[in-house]
């Protein structure tokens, strides 16, 4: 482990589909949680156009997606209980059910560091590759970041999931005719 002064980067995953009662509809508490972080001590370096997209999971709901790129001197467990006291003070709520609608889901994707791995937290983000809603706004902060678990950048990750699969030709099958 890194000496805890020394700035550590991380990418975050931003979601929310759930109108938070102060700061209104999800694109709007994602503005809000960036504040939140930075209000926390946390540099935010960069941050991706939120997009809109269609939800993965028993929730109904559009959700509002973004990623951002911080600095800071925490380490990673220090970092994820930061970022679950602002999830918390957002007014999300752990019913037990995974992946339901929440007003603000904040995941550490990628960190400077590489690789971790403990009970609570997993990084790279164990989904992060199979998720559009993750790389889309990644591919705009970090496209050169390295995935520390492969050799591919997020650019080619986000491409690799985003391309039209090919067009499948039929098999050659001889049509039945007659009796
Ligand atoms: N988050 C989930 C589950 N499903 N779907 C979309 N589109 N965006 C999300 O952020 C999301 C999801 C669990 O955190
Ligand atoms: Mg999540
Ligand atoms: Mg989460």
């Amino acid at each position: 482990m890194p000496k805890i002064s020394e700035l550590q980067r991380y990418l975050i995953a931003l979601g929310s589909n759930q109108r938070h009662p102060r700061h209104g509809p999800p694109t709007q508490v994602l503005r809000a949680a960036l504040a939140a972080m930075a209000g926390e001590g946390l540099t935010v370096e960069a941050m991706s156009p939120i997009i809109a997209s269609a939800p993965i999971g028993p929730s109904r709901r559009r959700y509002a997606n973004a990623a951002a790129g911080v600095a800071t001197t925490l380490d990673p467990p220090a970092l994820l209980a930061l970022l679950q006291t602002v999830e918390t003070r957002f007014g999300r709520v752990r019913r037990g059910q995974r992946w339901g609608a929440r007003t603000l889901d904040l995941d550490i994707v990628l960190w400077s560091g590489g690789l971790w791995h403990s009970k609570s937290l997993t990084i790279p983000h164990p989904r992060f590759r199979q998720r559009t809603f993750v790389l889309t706004p990644a591919a705009s902060v970090a496209p050169d970041w390295r995935d520390p678990a492969g050799t591919c950048t997020i650019r080619h990750l986000h491409a690799r999931l985003t391309r039209p699969a090919p067009v499948r030709r039929a098999s050659p099958r001889r049509l039945h005719v007659g009796p």
